[in-house]
């Protein structure tokens, strides 16, 4: 199926906008909303990420004039339904891609504040667009980005979503039992749970994409116009561990690995995390269907995503340091890992392994804005024990 009418919520974040071009690169009507949450919640604590991009509309027009396709922007918050509804009316989407949640773990463990804003902000955007489906269009198909952080790490293999249960000589099949390590991976168990009842409910069409953390800024859509490329967050609160080593590599500072660095996670180039959003749009879950896939390429353990970044920066002459630092989330750092992540494959995906060109590519260009990274947002500052 091509040309579909999709609405990008988050459009403004690290995902956001590269998903856009994707998908209208790909001949998709595509439209973007988002209200700067994510970005005006770095700006008030500080912490500007590298590469800032300019605002929707400016990105929209960059685009318009790289690609001759249209892709309009509303800047309106997802919490807000009246508003939400009055776009839906207007752009008639036949798909929704969500991505309008307060993504950051430490965030979310900050204090009382930071805690509400998550819970409540992750939560009603995604019951208000439930409910706007609900209002307007039961065959809307909603794509929404999950994370594979909801399944913690359980010492069996982690299913694509569900698992089936032997008990007293009858069997059932269930959501895979979710054990998540911080307040915001369990609000996307909540919102997972939200929309699988709806599903029951109204038979709704969802595909949940339990993603692990993603690398990369590069894109094909964005080419090398460095006011399409993604925010670049390094700091402790909203960079994810290979950006952030990357960009410490870069600055001369010793990579931080919390505790052992044996903690084990799915992860995915950028590049990757937008062919997974068009293919799961491409080919939608069925009315009722409360699909999950589990979305990664490959696992490391963090220790040897700090290896590969020290071996990137020796191709350049760097002499990056590894520093083994107390850990300040509740996480297992030797733990047995092995999840299933079949369907995406099986819809065509073709990963980008992760490799040193790649990391050196990247290197380079974060050398390029050397003197702008703060070395005072390398060191972590939340810890997950509260109550301070
Ligand atoms: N870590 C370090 N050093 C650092 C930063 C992180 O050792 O400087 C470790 C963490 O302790 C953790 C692992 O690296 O064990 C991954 O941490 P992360 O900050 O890259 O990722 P996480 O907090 O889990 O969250 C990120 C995104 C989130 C997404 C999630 C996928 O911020 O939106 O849902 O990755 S997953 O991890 O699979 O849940």
């Amino acid at each position: 199926m091509s040309g579909m009418r999709v609405l990008v919520l988050g459009a403004d974040g690290y995902l956001g906008w590269a998903t856009c071009m994707h998908l209208s690169a790909a001949g998709h009507q595509v439209a973007g909303l988002d209200n700067y949450f994510r970005r005006d919640l770095a700006r008030n604590l500080d912490l500007p990420p590298l590469l800032d991009p300019p605002a929707l509309p400016q990105r929209a027009r960059l685009w318009r004039e790289r690609s001759g396709r249209e892709i309009p922007v509303f800047i309106q918050d997802l919490c807000d339904y009246d508003a939400l509804v009055e776009v839906m009316r207007r752009f008639e989407p036949q798909a929704v891609v969500h991505y309008a949640e307060q993504p950051s773990a430490p965030y979310s463990m900050m204090g009382p504040a930071e805690a509400r804003t998550t819970l409540v902000n992750n939560l009603v955007s995604t019951l208000n667009l439930v409910q706007a489906i609900g209002a307007l269009d039961r065959g809307v198909h909603v794509v929404k980005l999950g994370t594979m952080g909801v399944y913690g790490t359980p010492n069996i293999d982690i299913e694509e979503g569900y698992l089936t249960v032997q008990h007293k000589g009858r069997e059932h099949t269930f959501l895979y039992p979710k054990t998540p390590g911080s307040l915001y991976h369990l609000t996307k168990a909540q919102d997972g749970d939200l929309l699988y009842f709806y599903c029951r409910m109204w038979d709704l069409a969802v595909t949940d994409l339990n993603q692990g953390p993603v690398y990369g800024i590069f894109s094909q859509e964005a080419g090398d116009d460095p006011r399409l490329l993604p925010p670049l967050a390094y700091d402790d609160i909203f960079g994810t561990v290979l950006n952030r080593f990357v960009v410490q590599a870069a600055a001369g500072v010793p990579l931080t690995v919390y505790g052992q660095g044996g903690q084990t996670r799915g992860y995915l180039n950028l590049m990757d995390t937008l062919t997974c959003v068009r293919l799961a749009l491409e080919s939608p879950a069925e009315p009722g269907q409360y699909r999950v896939f589990n979305q990664f390429t490959e696992t490391f353990t963090v220790m040897e995503l700090a290896r590969a970044v020290v071996e990137a920066g020796a191709e350049l002459g760097l002499q990056v340091e590894v520093n083994n630092i107390p850990n300040p989330r509740r996480e297992a750092e030797e733990h047995y890992y092995n999840p299933v992540h079949r369907g995406l494959l099986e819809l065509g995906l073709q990963p980008h392994y992760l490799d040193t060109a790649m990391l050196v590519k990247m290197l380079r260009l974060v050398l390029e804005h050397r003197d702008r990274i703060r070395r005072d947002l390398m060191d972590p500052r939340v810890t997950w024990q509260g109550g301070a």
